[in-house]
């Protein structure tokens, strides 16, 4: 049900990510920025000290740990919100749990370092398994699928399955397609169209579409700019819970809880 659809705050403490990279690197400002997203409604924010978007240059942990850590420990002395690290390295999901994190967001579903499913079990943290075809230096050149949905599904399944392995906790597991990771706007659009089929694997499901660059594929004029992707990001979202999509990965806090609030009130009214 929509009501129960939870909202991921964006809060990135990189000099380059797609949507805001640089404007949040200054410690206050990036808690400023994080005050804000919990006033809007967020239940979870989401602290990204490496982007991953398409053509980024990897970071090395110690500098994602240094730009991540002070802004969790900020934020969990003075709030009790879920917090979730944006990290494929496992020494830094370990900085950012051990500093009051709750949650192990990997685009790199546990796959990036090869102590990753087992530093999750030890942890004993949520851990988002995303979807990514390549790495972020090179994963737009030119992607290819047979048939994306059932790739990313099979692609999943095994990652949970690894996961599990490991000994992490099924209920810990967060599956998520992975808009835009090594995807074209075709790609995109089918895997939020039929996200039911990632809903059947039987874990919850989180969906990122805010901003992101097949919007301004389906609206070249308005979408051209980051801030023209609210309506697009909106309209994806909402499509995306209809499809049993359990927590949206949003910069825009206010805006999605207010979709929700209405989705949910149609709902409800049926
Ligand atoms: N998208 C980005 C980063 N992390 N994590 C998950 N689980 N799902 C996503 O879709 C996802 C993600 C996008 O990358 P970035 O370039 O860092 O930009 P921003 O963080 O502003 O969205």
């Amino acid at each position: 049900m929509p009501g129960q659809v939870k909202v991921m705050g964006i809060v990135n403490v990189t000099p380059d990510s797609f949507s805001d990279g640089g404007r949040f690197l200054a410690p206050d400002a990036a808690l400023a920025h994080a005050r804000r997203l919990i006033a809007e409604g967020a239940d979870i924010l989401d602290i990204g000290a490496e982007s991953t978007r398409p053509g980024s240059d990897p970071v090395p942990a110690e500098a994602e740990i240094a730009r991540a850590v002070p802004l969790i420990a900020a934020i969990r002395a003075e709030s009790d919100i879920a917090i979730s690290i944006d990290t494929m390295k496992p020494q830094v999901a370990r900085a950012a749990i051990a500093a009051g994190a709750d949650i192990w967001n990997d685009v790199a579903a546990l796959g990036f370092a090869p102590d990753a499913p087992a530093v999750a079990a030890e942890l004993g943290c949520q851990v988002v398994l995303m979807h990514m075809q390549g790495e972020p230096r090179t994963m737009q050149a030119s992607p290819h699928y047979d048939d994306v949905v059932g790739e990313v599904c099979a692609f999943l399944a095994a990652r949970a399955q690894a996961a599990l392995a490991a000994g992490v906790a099924r209920d810990r597991i967060v599956l998520d397609p992975g808009i835009g990771f090594g995807k074209r706007p075709e790609h995109n659009l089918a895997l939020i169209a039929r996200l039911g089929e990632v809903a059947a694997l039987g874990f919850p499901v989180l969906l990122g579409v805010s901003r992101k660059r097949f919007i301004a594929a389906l609206d070249p004029v308005g979408g051209a700019a980051l801030d023209g992707r609210l309506a697009g990001s909106l309209a994806a979202a909402l499509a995306g819970v209809e499809k049993g999509a359990g927590i949206l990965r949003v910069h825009d806090v206010a805006e999605t809880v207010q979709a929700l609030k209405v989705w949910g009130a149609i709902a409800a009214a049926r």
